[in-house]
């Protein structure tokens, strides 16, 4: 944005923007502020862009993609980024350590904050230190759980998977939906994307408060700090767990918080949060459904299976943790017909950059660490075994792969809790699409589905025989 224009908004009173929403001071536009004037302009590129090039082919579809869990189709709309299979992703055109270097950081920190990325990938745009701040204080003020979810958080029983609890959680502060209530009053469809984006805050602030339930609940002794209108997210999610006196650990939330946030639209989580938003699902109804896909072992969940495989190829190895012996682990696994976890990707046919970043974290902060060094180890023997093995497209490490022996290090030792922090995480990537669904009118997803039958019908009038 110009300096000129980015002058005449400020001098806006943009605290007025919706009569009743509440704001926190800055001179600078609000998050809110911003996206409604960036909104008729995207409306109007989609608008052209389908006008001149609406009947454009832009792919073809194999019939074994329809078998193949449509990998590579073309066919879903996701703004705020995009995945390259070798590069990995781009959050609005940016790399990771392209937004690790230009987004803004927490005091004293090096590691960009994920409310600053939240507003990045809503807007394509990086915002100041104090609109940072004022979001970082919204988010704080808005954090306050309702009794309700409070006391079903509590009712869970500690053996209910911190996933599934949190999954409830979610659904439950649907209560608070103002999205819901504005639709049962008929409201315009035009303003769908003002109460989406209510909404969306109102979840990303409460969501520190529920997944620290949760942790104290199942793994200590039930009691949560208060959340302390001063720090960013990232140090109040630290608090709320009981590790906030530690900054290097905050450091680690900001970092873990911003890198898997978004991975391009058509991962399990992501599409279903927007496939099921596509039905005018409220934010919470459409989250939850998306993160109980997360929850899947070979999606979010993969950071409790590495653990979890880690710690069993420990016990059976002995202490002797030597390449040739991870190597004859590697081979066990497989040939007992499973996978590696940590391991593999759908879109990626490299080293995951989230991989990279979460290991030059580990290189910083604990070089000496014994699980970080079989973490290393195992990078050096894997890809040579999966590519021997031959079954998988790619035989590199993910995101998952990397993130448990952080948080190990500093005492986050429970990993049945971990993918509930990716699900914080994804929050950030997926409620900026589902405003944009709602800013844009995008319509209720329908693809076309075939039977068997129909498709060999389908290909015998194709090939003409
Ligand atoms: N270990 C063993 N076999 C693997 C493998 C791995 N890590 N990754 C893929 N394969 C196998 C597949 O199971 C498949 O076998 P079949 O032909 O017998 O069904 C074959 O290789 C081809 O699979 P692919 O095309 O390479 O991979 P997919 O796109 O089907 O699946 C993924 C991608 C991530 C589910 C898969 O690589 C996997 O299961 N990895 C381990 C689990 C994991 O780390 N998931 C986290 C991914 C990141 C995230 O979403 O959080």
């Amino acid at each position: 944005m110009s300096g000129i224009r980015q002058a005449k908004i400020s001098t806006r009173l943009t605290k007025q923007f919706l009569s009743g929403a509440r704001t926190y001071a800055t001179a600078e536009p609000t998050l809110k502020a911003r996206l409604a004037e960036i909104l008729p302009e995207k409306a109007e590129q989609v608008k052209q862009l389908k006008k001149e090039h609406g009947k454009t082919v832009i792919g073809e579809v194999l019939l074994e993609q329809a078998y193949g869990g449509m990998r590579g189709i073309k066919g879903l709309v996701w703004e705020g980024s995009v995945l390259d299979p070798i590069e990995g992703i781009r959050f609005r055109g940016k790399t990771i350590p392209e937004i690790q270097a230009e987004l803004p950081k927490g005091p004293g920190g090096s590691e960009p904050l994920p409310e600053a990325l939240f507003w990045l990938l809503l807007t394509g745009e990086i915002p100041s230190a104090a609109q940072t701040k004022a979001l970082s204080e919204e988010l704080a003020a808005r954090s306050k759980l309702p009794k309700h979810v409070e006391e079903l958080i509590d009712r869970s029983p500690s053996h209910l998977h911190p996933m599934a609890q949190f999954s409830i959680a979610i659904n439950a502060l649907e209560s608070e939906s103002q999205f819901a209530k504005a639709y049962a009053q008929g409201v315009n469809k035009t303003e769908y994307w003002k109460y989406t984006y209510e909404d969306s805050i109102e979840l990303l602030a409460k969501l520190p408060n529920i997944a620290a339930r949760i942790y104290r609940n199942v793994f200590h002794d039930g009691k949560v700090a208060d959340i302390d209108p001063s720090l960013d997210y990232s140090a109040n999610l630290a608090k709320l767990l009981g590790f906030g006196d530690n900054a290097e650990f905050v450091e680690l939330m900001r970092l873990y918080l911003t890198i898997h946030s978004d991975h391009e639209g058509g991962n399990v989580s992501a599409h279903t949060t927007h496939l099921v938003g596509s039905a005018l699902s409220s934010p919470f109804l459409s989250l939850a459904a998306g993160l109980n896909g997360l929850a899947g072992p070979l999606h979010g969940r993969a950071n409790q299976e590495v653990l979890e495989w880690l710690f069993s190829m420990r016990e059976e190895l002995k202490g002797d943790l030597s390449k040739e012996r991870i190597e004859e682990y590697l081979w066990e696994t497989l040939k007992a017909g499973r996978v590696v976890p940590g391991y593999g990707h759908a879109v990626l046919r490299k080293t995951d950059p989230r991989y990279t970043a979460q290991r030059e974290f580990a290189l910083k902060h604990m070089p000496d660490y014994e699980l970080f060094k079989l973490v290393s180890n195992i990078y050096e023997v894997a890809p040579g075994v999966l590519t021997k093995h031959g079954k998988t497209k790619n035989p590199w490490p993910n995101v998952d792969s990397h993130s448990g022996v952080l948080l190990q290090y500093y005492g986050l030792t429970e990993q049945s809790f971990y993918t509930v922090l990716f699900g914080v995480s994804r929050a950030f990537g997926v409620l900026p699409q589902l405003i944009l669904d709602r800013g844009l009118g995008l319509p209720i997803e329908r693809p076309k589905s075939f039977s068997t039958e129909k498709y060999i019908e389908l290909v015998k009038n194709i090939k003409g025989n």
